[in-house]
């Protein structure tokens, strides 16, 4: 390849220098980069609706941790923008593989809620069915759903299906190996899947800096031969626009997009830990004036796209969602231990076997 073909090439999978952004901090509009488009204002608005509604769903869920009604909560406030506009950027043929922070995503795709919250209450399974709803479980190894993403967006293809697959993943997950084998399988294949990943800077603990050294997220898929960009993912517009981009560049058979959204996550990593003992009461403000919500809110009051009676309207709404996800926790999980043994493989190995018995003379030691 000569140099000018090579630079050509490289040129045309390169991210934007600065994060694509349609509307700053303060609600005010932005000059985007050439090539993206604004959405249009019915669409931005069941955004914002989507968006309060998910907030408060995810206000909800971290209060039920704290009075014991849910074992366990990884929240997504603060990565609002994301959430909705990957679920808004993907139609109905196409397959959502999310991680446990996405729940807000998967109420937002139209799952029921206690469906989603089924996994985190102790149900063994995931709640729904992946196949009527066209969402993977979500995944709590980091990184194994872009692979699955990429084995589904290539079934797709070969079916002769116009679907893409979209796969959520975290800044830590970019780090495991099963996520370069990804890029790799998908950008070989030219397969219709988007990598969507949420850099909200934090691994649990560990900053972004302490484990990896790229510029920036988005320069992973260029080794790999595929398009990459970055986004502002505090800024609704930026993301959907982006996302909408990538899906495209996907379905219309140019291969497999990825796309880094700069952005916050505002509380712990789960509420197991303890967030005040790795980041700074700063770093965490500075990020709260950059809230995803106000800002899209903000922009389209001024805008005359919502107006007050709306934001009372999605409020009740939200306030509704609350109570049915509230009332929802009085009826137990109905969980058969036993059934986590059934389903792993076809005739079950001596250490399933093993496992379950020891269960059960764990369960017999209880009861007597
Ligand atoms: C393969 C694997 N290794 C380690 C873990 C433990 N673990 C759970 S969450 C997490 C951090 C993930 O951070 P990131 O990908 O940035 O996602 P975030 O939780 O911030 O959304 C780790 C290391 C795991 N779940 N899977």
């Amino acid at each position: 390849m000569s140099v000018r073909a090579l630079r050509q090439a490289v040129d045309g999978l390169l991210p934007s220098l600065a994060p694509v952004r349609f509307v700053a901090e303060d609600g005010t509009a932005v000059k985007a980069p050439a090539g993206y488009t604004r959405p249009p204002d019915d669409l931005l608005r069941e955004a914002w609706r989507r968006m309060v509604i998910g907030r408060r769903f995810d206000t909800q869920a971290t209060a039920l941790t704290k009075q014991g009604r849910l074992a366990v909560y990884p929240s997504s406030r603060g990565q609002e923008a994301c959430q909705i506009a990957g679920v808004l950027a993907l139609r109905a043929q196409d397959w959502l593989f999310p991680t446990y922070r996405d729940s807000v995503a998967l109420v937002s795709r139209g799952l029921d809620p206690m469906q989603v919250l089924t996994l985190l209450r102790g149900g063994w399974h995931c709640g729904y069915d992946p196949a009527a709803v066209r969402v993977a479980p979500q995944c709590t190894p980091l990184a194994t759903q872009t692979i699955h993403a990429v084995g589904m967006a290539e079934a797709l293809r070969r079916n002769g299906e116009d679907g893409v697959a979209m796969a959520f993943i975290g800044d830590g997950g970019t780090s495991e190996g099963d996520f370069h084998e990804a890029l790799n399988y998908a950008a070989v294949l030219r397969a219709p899947v988007v990598f969507f990943v949420q850099n909200n800077k934090y691994a649990i603990s560990v900053p972004l800096a302490r484990q990896s050294a790229a510029p920036a997220l988005a320069y992973k898929g260029i080794g790999y031969g595929m398009r990459s960009e970055q986004v502002d993912g505090n800024d609704l517009l930026a993301v959907l626009s982006v996302l909408t981009a990538a899906v495209e560049h996907a379905r219309s058979g140019q291969g497999p997009f990825l796309v880094e959204a700069h952005t916050y996550r505002m509380d712990a990593h789960t509420n197991a830990d303890d967030a005040t003992r790795y980041r700074q009461a700063d770093e965490v403000e500075t990020w709260a004036a950059a809230d995803p919500l106000t800002r899209l809110e903000t922009h389209l009051r001024a805008q005359g796209v919502i107006t007050d009676a709306d934001v009372d309207a999605v409020q009740e709404e939200a306030e509704a969602l609350a109570a049915t996800v509230r009332a929802g926790m009085n009826a137990d999980v109905q969980a058969d231990a036993f059934e986590l043994f059934e389903h792993v493989f076809a005739e079950p190995t001596p250490q399933l076997r093993e496992q379950r018995a020891l269960l059960a003379s764990e369960l017999d030691a209880q009861e007597n």
